[in-house]
């Protein structure tokens, strides 16, 4: 492909790392915030962007809290591939499985981001039978060589069928 652009959206359950996935690719990225009693949480979106190859990736992050669905359903609109976040650390929970199908279902590219991989309790094994049927990829979010190799390579899978 010569070159265009590209929307791929971030999703995953509260404190799964797709905010940090975002940053760590672009460190211009912006995102909003609210802060609460446990911790920062994105209340709208985050947006950053990054060239693989000749290609423009837009990268839209989803709040990770249930209640906001009606973001999550704004931001989705006309994605092109998907990414699904997993704090490997901690067993998947049911949001989690839930958001899993609904991609699936839509069949779009998508690929399942197992991050956190960098703590002693990740299960990556066990995840990546519960995600069979997607591309899966260890990730560490903090790490900006595992998830930029992880992007080009979940982009270079589907980059021909654009
Ligand atoms: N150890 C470790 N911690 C991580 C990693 N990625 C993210 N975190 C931490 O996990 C917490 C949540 O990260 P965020 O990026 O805010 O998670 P989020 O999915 O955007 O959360 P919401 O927007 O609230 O749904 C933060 O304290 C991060 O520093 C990782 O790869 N390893
Ligand atoms: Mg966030």
């Amino acid at each position: 492909m010569a070159g265009g652009k590209i929307k791929v959206v971030v999703f995953g359950a509260y404190n799964a790392g797709k905010s940090t996935l975002i940053q760590t690719l672009d460190p211009a990225s912006r995102h909003v915030e609210a802060h609460t009693g446990e911790g920062d949480t994105t209340v709208a979106l985050d947006y950053g962007r990054v060239d693989i190859h000749a290609l423009q990736v837009y990268l839209f992050g989803t709040p990770g809290q249930d209640r906001f669905e009606f973001v999550r359903q704004i931001i989705a609109r006309g994605m092109d591939a998907a990414i699904l976040v997993v704090d490997s650390s901690v067993p998947p929970d049911e949001f989690t499985l839930h958001l899993f199908s609904a991609l699936v279902d839509q069949k779009i590219p998508l690929a399942v981001m197992l991050n956190k991989c960098d703590l002693p309790g990740a299960r990556r094994r066990d995840l990546e039978d519960t995600f069979k049927n997607a591309l899966v990829f260890p990730v560490c979010a903090q790490d900006r060589a595992s998830v930029s190799a992880a992007l080009t390579k979940f982009v270079e899978s589907f980059i021909r069928d654009l």
